[in-house]
């Protein structure tokens, strides 16, 4: 799938002393970082998400527990299960996602390329689908 794709990060020392892992705009992250937020105490059987942005670049990190991140860019969808903080879930522009099966410690790190602007998101999955027919652009998964 175009716009989704897992990022491992250097993990930098070792079992006896620890591990420390580095985030850099431009270098690791692929885009430049305007926005840091971070989501925790979610209830295990809550469901978060249902939308898509319409440019918005992200990258997920489980810093602790676990979460599954269901991917949809409108023709193909993917489960991903983040429970490992040297990984990150990049989610480029038009996929729809849906975050579940929160651990009762999970801390969901989001690194994002813009600030928050709620004009960005496609929160109706029939809109979302209506505007990658009415926004095509080749060169990035949306869709006809
Ligand atoms: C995403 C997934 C992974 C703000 O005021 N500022 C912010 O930076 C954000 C992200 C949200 N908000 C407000 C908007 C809502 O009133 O916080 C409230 C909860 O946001 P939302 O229901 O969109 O949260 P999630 O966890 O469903 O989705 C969030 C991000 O919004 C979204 O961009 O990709 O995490």
């Amino acid at each position: 799938m175009e716009n989704v794709r897992l990022i491992n990060f250097k993990k930098i020392g070792n079992k006896n002393r620890g591990f420390l892992t580095a985030l850099e705009q431009n270098k690791n992250i692929p885009f430049n970082i305007k926005r840091i937020y971070y989501n925790y105490f979610t209830p295990v059987d809550i469901s978060r998400g249902f939308h898509a942005h319409k440019e918005l670049e992200q990258v997920l990190i489980c810093l602790a527990g676990s979460i599954k991140i269901k991917v949809d860019d409108g023709k193909n969808k993917n489960i991903y299960n983040l429970d490992n903080p040297s990984e990150g879930l990049y989610i480029g522009p038009m996929i729809w996602r849906e975050m579940y099966d929160y651990s009762n410690d999970t801390i969901l790190l989001v690194l994002a390329s813009d600030f928050y602007t709620e004009e960005d998101y496609l929160r109706d999955y029939n809109e979302f689908i209506e505007f990658g027919k009415n926004n095509y652009k080749s060169d990035n998964g949306y869709f006809k």
